[in-house]
């Protein structure tokens, strides 16, 4: 059985986590307490030497980096529209998960690590790390507005691993104050996946979660 290892605040984990909700594949999902440190105890580092999540293990095989365990996902489920095989279109995927995963994500983290996670860790918030979240944003965001408002998904009509990766990547807006209104597009493209059963899925475990159940 193929094994998830996360955290309900880690946007890579949520990644993960949107990712095979997506595809369907049947999995067990494990809750590493960060704050307790057991990413760094030995029983974890079995998993992912590098001591972070997400990571899996499926019947002995193990992996880490969410782009690369969503890419193996991915091959695992088979060829699809959502991450084809042909050269080209499988390109255009990446090129928009990477600006998710390498632009977008790193962003919302800086954001979302200030005004939310430094709190629980009794740290002060880095206003300057923030405003550099929010610049780094106002970069990227009306490119990616750009390009949903001419496509109803990132590569085009069909949902895509590109539009996962954006997905998580934008999670924590709401609970950070990052207002998306303004990207007209993206907004509407966020609200409609969002919808979603697979979305909808992991969703309803993040309460309990949460709460330690
Ligand atoms: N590039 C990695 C990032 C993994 C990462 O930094 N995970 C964080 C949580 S979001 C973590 O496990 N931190 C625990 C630690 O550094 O001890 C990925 O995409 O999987």
């Amino acid at each position: 059985m193929l094994k998830i290892y996360g955290h309900f605040m880690s946007m890579p984990t949520n990644k993960v986590r949107l990712c095979v909700s997506y595809l369907g594949l049947p999995h067990e999902y494990i809750h590493v307490d960060l704050q307790g440190g057991e990413q760094l105890k030995p029983e974890y580092l079995e998993v992912n030497p590098a001591g972070r999540v997400p990571a899996i293990d499926d019947s002995g095989f193990k992996l880490s980096q969410s782009d690369a365990i969503n890419k193996y996902l991915c091959a695992l489920s088979g060829p699809s529209a959502f991450y084809p095989q042909e050269p080209q279109e499988q390109a255009i995927i990446n090129q928009w998960a990477d600006m998710g995963s390498h632009h977008v994500l790193p962003a919302m983290a800086r954001i979302f690590f200030n005004k939310i996670i430094a709190k629980l860790l009794g740290q002060e918030p880095d206003e300057a790390s923030i405003k550099t979240g929010e610049s780094m944003l106002e970069r990227d965001l009306p490119f990616i507005d750009a390009q949903l408002q001419d496509n109803e998904y990132l590569a085009g009509d069909k949902i895509t691993l590109a539009d996962i990766n954006l997905l998580a990547a934008l999670e924590p807006a709401d609970m950070c104050g990052v207002d998306l209104a303004k990207y007209t597009a993206i907004a509407k493209w966020r609200e409609g996946l969002m919808k979603q059963e697979f979305y909808q899925s992991v969703h309803a475990h993040f309460a309990a979660e949460m709460a330690g159940d």
